[in-house]
């Protein structure tokens, strides 16, 4: 029992933007639920997958407790007519060899649907995620603001400019 609550302790001391899952040939990180206010139906999910492999792989799906939304797709954002749009990615989302590929606000999110509870800051919700040759894994994904995702994808992405605002959940 005491060994299980410093494990928890050291847990609860790490950032969750230092977060790093490795699954096969893929290196998950900073992954991040977005807080969203009450009532709202769809959330979205943020995460960085990196192919260290040879093989190209595909993020497939993703699920979540169906206590907390009904079902998760895999979304696209991009500009149409200067308007953000956002798309599912029906055939998955591409892992090329040697390439890491960000879920960044603005760009590909998974995107929770049918909300059944709103995501408070401080929560941690499991998501499984689904890959055509690495196969499932399960995280605990933290709840964190909008401003928290944009640091944490900023500072990945070397002060790379995020887009403004997303066009859904304004919060
Ligand atoms: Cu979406």
């Amino acid at each position: 029992m005491r060994a299980i609550l410093t494990a928890l302790a050291v847990t609860l001391a790490l950032p969750a933007a230092a977060e790093t899952v490795t699954l096969g040939d893929l290196v998950i990180t900073r992954p991040a639920l977005r807080a969203t206010p009450p009532a709202a139906p769809v959330a979205a999910g943020f995460l960085s997958v990196e192919n260290t492999g040879a093989m190209e792989d595909k993020l497939i799906g993703a699920d979540i407790d169906p206590a907390v939304a009904g079902m998760v797709q895999l979304h696209q954002m991009a500009m149409a007519d200067g308007v953000m749009q956002m798309s599912e990615m029906t055939d998955g989302i591409l892992l090329p060899p040697g390439a890491k590929v960000d879920l960044v606000p603005g760009g590909l999110h998974l995107m929770l649907m049918q909300m059944t509870q709103p995501l408070e800051p401080g929560q941690a919700h499991d998501v499984t995620l689904s890959f055509e040759k690495a196969g499932e894994i399960t995280l605990a994904m933290p709840v964190l603001t909008l401003a928290e995702i944009r640091e944490a994808a900023a500072e990945m992405l070397d002060g790379m400019e995020m887009p403004e605002g997303e066009g859904e959940l304004s919060r």
